[in-house]
């Protein structure tokens, strides 16, 4: 298969760059060339492509990003599945678009697990495979069976059950309640006298909240996130109870990074996958003391700092014990970027010409291409050469490219969107997939240079995060090669073209 050809050439090209002994002593000690990889994917949440300084950012700079950028293959044509959280995490997981189920938009804090557990996942075909697995960060794919989990007990099905062996998260969003930590099944330092209770619908227990408080907020909110107020931050939703086990939110992603280094170090002997999915640059922005002010951005440039400075630790740690070379690195983000995302936290009026989706339009929530065309940068120092590639390729194809990879075979029913680009993902091929659909509010079909925006009700412009959203009752046609900026309909001129790339959407959506 080409997994085994791929595998075979991938461990011949690391005992050449092994013998080229360029690696430090401890590299060269550990490049066992028996090993299968490690495989590390690295998750931001709504980090835009224009927001790291190797693509293009000039007023911030990622120089840990930078790094794998340089050291690495960096897409630029690189796609989260959908413009939102959920979905895109759905689709990375299982290899399936999150729009041919339903109920896969973006989850409350108490919502049950949407992952099927009769297919296989990222996770578990790697498992299968002989890796550790682990997911860190956020979840927000939902938790328990039916209805709300029951946060003082066993709270399960969740990332175990879809995979990973080891699961140290939290439920939803950094917004939304519970604010607090889960280790695999049990919600971290809980105390037992003061139990939790969560609701999304009306206000529980006596703590204020945000709407009823205002004065007691340390960050104003501007739209929604007027519920229990956690650490001086208004929430989305309601929660009583676990003040011990509550987080807060400046050491986040400190907290995150320390237990992905420990699965790292635990599991440095054999083959492992981590899965770790960033908080940052989520709302709400509150990084840790060392990060405000850092940037001149705002909170939310300050989260960029604080996000590359997280990714630099996984790289070192990785350098400390000598896996640098035979790591494949991946990192992405889930959607496009947002400035104001509900808070009043100066990403608006900091932004100081930054542009975060790039020359794109659009952003998080959106179906133009500033939706999902999102960071990605795939580092694996043993078999990839350096380099920029025009790929098209889709985290929904991570599932398919790794298990050829792996020599794993998937049934009929496993991640049925996923393609294999292996070959696009370590720049053996110049080639990716040959036609996407994209998520936003609706759907569109990207093939070549020619995306195909199927029409859709609703708003031109998402009013509260002012971001426009590709909205348009009328067939969309854009050449992005020349207008990326998706300015320039071209439906009405190219009437067959439309009609092509609309049936085959169709057929897509029916298959
Ligand atoms: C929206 C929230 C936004 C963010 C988003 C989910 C409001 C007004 N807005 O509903 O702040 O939490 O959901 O983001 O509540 S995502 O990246 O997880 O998809
Ligand atoms: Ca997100």
């Amino acid at each position: 298969t080409t997994g085994m050809t791929l595998l075979v050439s991938a461990l011949l090209s690391l005992v050449l760059t092994a013998c080229q002994g360029n690696g430090t002593a401890g590299e060269t000690a550990a490049a066992d060339t028996s090993a299968k990889p490690n495989i590390i994917l690295l998750y931001a949440d709504d980090l835009g492509y224009g927001d790291i300084s190797c693509n293009g950012a000039t007023k911030i700079h990622t120089p840990n990003i930078d790094r794998l950028a340089a050291e690495g293959l960096r897409f630029t044509n690189g796609h989260a599945a959908a413009a939102t959280c959920t979905p895109s995490r759905y689709a990375i997981l299982t290899g399936e678009y999150a729009w041919r189920k339903k109920g896969t938009g973006i989850l409350p804090g108490d919502a049950s697990l949407i992952i099927p557990l009769d297919r296989a996942t990222l996770p578990s075909m790697l498992k299968k495979a002989g890796y550790a697995t682990a997911a860190v960060g956020k979840w927000h794919l939902g938790l328990g069976s039916q209805g709300e989990p029951d946060w003082n007990s066993e709270i399960r099905p969740g990332p175990n059950e879809t995979g990973f062996d080891y699961a140290f998260f939290f439920p939803a969003t950094a917004d939304r309640v519970p604010t607090v930590f889960i280790e695999n099944h049990k919600v971290v330092a809980l105390d037992s006298a003061d139990p939790i209770t969560v609701s999304y619908k009306e206000k529980v227990g006596d703590e204020p909240t945000a709407r009823e408080h205002p004065e007691l907020l340390k960050m104003k909110y501007s739209h929604g996130h007027d519920g229990t107020i956690v650490n001086g931050i208004g929430r989305i939703g309601f929660m009583q109870g676990g003040q011990r086990a509550r987080w807060a939110d400046e050491e986040v992603e400190d907290v995150f990074t320390v237990k992905a280094q420990e699965f790292i170090e635990d599991h440095r002997t054999k083959p492992f996958f981590l899965y770790l999915a960033f908080t940052d640059i989520h709302v709400p922005r509150m990084p840790d003391t060392r990060f405000k002010g850092k940037s001149g951005l705002g909170y939310r440039g300050d989260a960029i700092l604080q996000l590359d400075w997280a990714v630099g630790r996984i790289m070192k740690t990785l350098d400390q014990l000598g896996l640098a070379k035979n790591t494949i690195v991946l990192f992405t983000s889930d959607n496009g970027p947002v400035l104001d995302d509900g808070y009043q936290d100066g990403a608006v009026e900091m932004a100081n010409g930054h542009k975060p989706a790039g020359e794109m339009s659009g952003g998080k929530y959106s179906i133009l291409e500033g939706g999902t065309r999102v960071p990605f940068i795939v580092r694996w120092p043993a078999a990839i050469k350096p380099g920029v590639s025009d790929a098209l390729v889709s985290q929904v194809d991570l599932l398919a490219s790794f298990a050829a990879f792996t020599g794993q075979s998937l049934n009929s029913a496993d991640a049925p969107d996923s393609y294999n680009v292996m070959d696009a993902l370590t720049g053996k091929s110049k080639q990716g997939r040959s036609t996407l659909v994209e998520q936003g509010n609706g759907l569109a079909l990207v093939e070549g240079n020619w995306k195909y925006i199927a029409p859709h009700k609703g708003p031109k412009i998402a009013k509260n995060v002012n971001i426009a959203l590709g909205n348009d009752m009328q067939p969309q046609l854009y050449d992005l090669k020349s207008d990326l900026a998706e300015k320039n309909n071209q439906a009405a001129a190219q009437p067959d073209r439309v009609k092509e790339m609309a049936a085959k959407l169709e057929k897509i959506r029916s298959d």
